[in-house]
């Protein structure tokens, strides 16, 4: 089995590190050039092995890490069968619009980059669909902790409510997650924020797995000293990936006659102080 994967940041060097300890190699296409590559965990250094090209060679899967925002540059470097690893809605489905093919993954692991170096801050799991039971089994060898579903909807659309209550709240109050169970004026908005989300997973079909509300509670108060993905991304003002989290459950929602203000208000607020700081 060959893999390729594109985009080396927290996820892509998780999903590396995974391999590698399997018996793997990838491939990877990365923007960033560097001597050796890492991952941190629980105090210790592992250096990935990975085979860094600017085109990936054939390959069974192409593992796709980058953000949401980056799909589009990277659709003619997928080289297999691509599975992505993204937060948010809308990635996989410009892939598989363009390419015909893909499947979706969920990431729940604790990973971030701190400085540029990918930390493991927290154990999670890997969630793929039948489908892509070949990656499983392979992160699976590696040590991951991998659940395989029949259909892996509830549970992208289950992550997107957590982030679209969690990760907005965060990033425009400058907190830690545990600010959304501590203070009650940002728990209700996340509650909404999760319930709206959940409305519209419904609308467009998806059953949820869980209570949304319920589950954004219990992550927050789970991972209540992480720094969110989209305050990291914000604080170092980065772009975020709000379009594809408030962001498509609103226009989701305005597709199927639902409505989400609580959504539409944090898309808009993120947006701004994107701009605010000069993301790109
Ligand atoms: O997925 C996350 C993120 O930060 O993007 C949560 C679940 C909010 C954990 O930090």
């Amino acid at each position: 089995m060959k893999f390729g994967i594109i985009g080396l940041g927290a996820v892509g060097s998780l999903l590396a590190y995974f391999l590698n300890r399997a018996g793997y190699v990838p491939h990877v296409v990365t923007r960033s050039r560097r001597e050796r590559y890492v991952l941190k965990w629980g105090g210790e250094t592992h250096v990935l092995q990975v085979a860094v090209v600017d085109e990936l060679p054939p390959v069974d899967y192409t593992l796709v890490a980058v953000k949401a925002y980056d799909t589009e540059a990277v659709v003619d470097k997928i080289r297999g069968e691509p599975v992505v690893f993204q937060n948010g809605i809308g990635g996989l489905e410009l892939l598989k619009e363009r390419l015909g093919v893909g499947f979706g993954a969920v990431v729940t692991y604790g990973v971030s980059r701190v400085e540029g170096v990918a930390e493991v801050r927290g154990v999670g799991e890997i969630v793929l669909p039948r489908e892509a039971g070949e990656v499983a089994d392979a992160l699976r060898a590696g040590g991951a902790r991998v659940r395989v579903v029949e259909d892996i909807e509830p549970a992208r659309w289950l992550k997107l409510a957590i982030n679209a209550a969690i990760n907005p709240i965060t990033a425009l109050l400058r907190a830690k997650n545990g600010v959304v169970v501590e203070n009650p004026y940002a728990k209700s908005l996340a509650a909404e924020a999760a319930r709206e989300a959940g409305r519209v997973a419904e609308a467009v079909g998806v059953r949820l797995p869980a209570d949304p509300v319920e589950e954004t509670l219990r992550v927050a108060e789970a991972t209540r000293d992480n720094v969110s993905s989209m305050l990291q991304d914000l604080s170092q003002c980065r772009r975020t990936e709000v379009d594809y989290i408030n962001g498509a459950v609103v226009r989701l929602g305005e597709r199927h006659g639902v409505e989400a203000p609580v959504n539409k208000a944090l898309w808009a607020l993120v947006k701004a102080a994107e701009a605010a700081c000069g993301a790109v």
